[in-house]
């Protein structure tokens, strides 16, 4: 089964993402599995609404453990399944905290055992200070996905006012990727995303 990773920076929308495209993809009730670093695996069954409350914050660092869905996608007439796997934010360098830097491990595994990468960047944060705000990680994220193949970037909260100028941005940085604008909360971009799995499934 194709393995699909969403990663990025902390606060960029992951977690939004996740649990909103697995509602548009038919999803109303959850299977979710946690794997901490040790790779000790605790499952939850929760409704995608609870889901939402329990698992998105606007405070960075809300998901410390890799979260697995199996989701199913439409393919010609048929559908195929995926498992996409929301992770941890990446940041800069060597984190003071433990539990970061295994965390941060933890997403770099599994983002070696993906086949499809989806990179979340902050459209709204590009010209600011914030914990979501593009940096090295980002361009490291980016040259490793362009050499690994089925990469693309998705670039959130574009229902924000400051999205229009980062996502410019983001097109002169990122020349020789496909880029996504998109809204994890408004729902805006996953026809586009759908369409990206489906073909690189
Ligand atoms: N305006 C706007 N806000 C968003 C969007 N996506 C996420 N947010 C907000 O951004 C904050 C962080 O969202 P999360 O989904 O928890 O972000 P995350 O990347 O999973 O964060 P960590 O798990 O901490 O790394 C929350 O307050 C969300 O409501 C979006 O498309 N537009
Ligand atoms: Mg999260």
């Amino acid at each position: 089964m194709s393995n699909c990773i969403l990663l990025g920076k902390p606060n960029v929308g992951k977690t939004s993402f996740f649990l909103n495209f697995a509602e548009f993809l038919g999803i109303d009730r959850c299977m979710l599995e946690f794997i901490d670093f040790e790779g000790n695996v605790l499952t939850k069954h929760y409704s995608v609404n609870t889901a939402k409350n329990y698992l998105i914050s606007p405070s960075p660092f809300k998901t410390r453990d890799v979260c697995k869905i199996k989701l199913s996608i439409p393919i010609y007439k048929g559908r195929s399944d995926f498992l996409l796997h929301d992770t941890s934010g990446l940041m800069d360098g060597i984190n003071k905290n433990e539990h970061v830097r295994k965390s941060m491990a933890e997403t770099l595994k599994y983002l070696y055992l993906s086949n499809i990468v989806l990179h979340m960047v902050d459209t709204s944060a590009i010209f600011t200070n914030q914990i979501s705000t593009i940096s090295e990680i980002d361009y490291q994220i980016n040259k490793y996905g362009n050499s690994k193949g089925c990469y693309c970037i998705l670039a959130n909260k574009m229902d924000l006012k400051e999205g229009a100028k980062g996502l410019q941005f983001l097109k002169n940085e990122f020349r020789n990727t496909y880029i996504i604008p998109m809204s994890a909360i408004k729902g805006m971009g996953f026809k586009e995303v759908r369409q990206f799995v489906a073909r690189n499934i």
